[in-house]
Order: C-alpha cells, then structure tokens, then sequence
C-alpha cells in the first residue's frame, strides 16, 4: 500500500513538472527579436590628405610668374596626392556628377586690394560684357587625371570630364568626373589631376593674387 502510495506521488509531482514546464514556454519567452535598419547616406564630395582624412584648408599654387607687358598664362594642378577629390557614393543610385566652380559667378582673383582680373571672362584676356570690369579666363581640362577607386571599388562608368573655360553666366561649373548608368554604388573614388590654365591680362600688376573655388555633387 505504502509503495502504491508513492507511486501515485511520483505521478502527480511529474505530472506538476510537465504543467510548469509547458507554463515557462507559452508566457515566459527568454529570446527576444533585436533589429538594426541601415539606411543609405547622402553622396557627397571632399577634399582628403594621402591617408584619407579630410584637409583643413585645401589651396592649389599656382607656378609664379614674372611681370608681363604682354597677356600670360598662370598653371597650376587641381587634384594632387595631399588633396585628393574624394567622392563618396554610399547610396544605391549610380550616377552623380562632381563639378568645380568660383564661390560666386561674379567673383574675381584679387590682391585683396584694388587689384584684380577675371576667372570666367569669355572674352579670354581682355574684359567682356560681365559684371566686372577685367579681363581673365580660367580654363579646366580633368580629361588627363586619374580616377581610382577606395577600398577596391571599381571605377567601371566613372570617367573625367573635358577641357572647359568658364563663362561668367554661361559656364559657372565645369565638370571634373562623373558616374554614369552602371557605376558602382557603396562605392568612394578619389581623383587627382585636373590641368589648370589661368588667362592673365596683358601688364597685370605684380602682386599675390587669390580666388576661392568650390567643388560640388549633384
Ligand atoms: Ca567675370
Ligand atoms: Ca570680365
Ligand atoms: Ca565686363
């Protein structure tokens, strides 16, 4: 009788185990279901030192010249290894166009006194019909730089663009690289070279000039 007894309470405490058991699965749940959304970012360009780090104040030298009685051109190089033109592409959508342009359409290169001449005067060295009243003219030509790709990312359908002068009101941007239909996306490229040819008038006077350029995406 005894042992039936014990039989019968070795039933019921199994039978409170499997009750509790089924209990802890149904109401107690000890996993939870976490989540993490990234979006895409926003394509965008900068200017970035040899390691990749954007540069405080990028400037470009141009190769000093002598006084001229007669018109002259200044040269300089947009684009070089301490400043690169990174564009950052961290979206899905393949095309963007990097241009370059003057901080204003009416800006001029100035000794930041009275002397001054034109970066977009289609005119060339002499003044046109523009806002100011100098002669000057800026030309661009991105054709012969390279275009190479950050963190193994082709460089399929992304090319330089052509030789350009600005036109005050004409040309206010020149076109340093662009993504067609079919470049990578996620993807960051940086670019160097771009030739530069300044037009200077004819008995500029001998001073240190300065202009302010920006480069944009779109
Ligand atoms: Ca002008
Ligand atoms: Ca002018
Ligand atoms: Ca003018």
């Amino acid at each position: 009788m005894k042992s039936v007894k014990n039989a019968i309470r070795t039933v019921a405490a199994t039978g409170t185990a499997i009750a509790l058991m089924t209990g802890l699965q149904v109401f107690a749940a000890t996993d939870s279901d976490w989540s993490q959304v990234i979006n895409a970012g926003s394509q965008s360009v900068d200017i970035v030192d040899d390691t990749g780090a954007a540069v405080a104040n990028p400037a470009v030298t141009f190769g000093a010249l002598t006084y001229d009685f007669d018109t002259q051109d200044g040269t300089g190089t947009f684009g070089i290894s301490t400043e690169k033109v990174r564009v950052y592409n961290p979206t899905s959508t393949a095309t963007w166009t990097v241009n370059i342009a003057g901080s204003a359409t009416t800006a001029v290169w100035t000794d930041g006194g009275s002397n001054t001449y034109d970066f977009n005067d289609v005119n060339g060295y002499t003044d046109g019909a523009d806002t100011d009243s100098v002669g000057g003219q800026l030309t661009i030509d991105p054709s012969g730089g390279s275009i190479s790709g950050v963190s193994g990312c082709a460089t399929t359908n992304i090319s330089a663009g052509t030789s350009d002068a600005f036109e005050e009101g004409t040309v206010d941007s020149i076109d340093l690289l662009a993504a067609a239909s079919g470049a990578p996306t996620f993807c960051r490229w940086d670019y160097t070279g771009a030739s530069l040819s300044q037009g200077i008038p004819a008995a500029q006077v001998a001073a240190s000039y300065a202009i302010n350029m920006v480069v944009s995406i779109q």
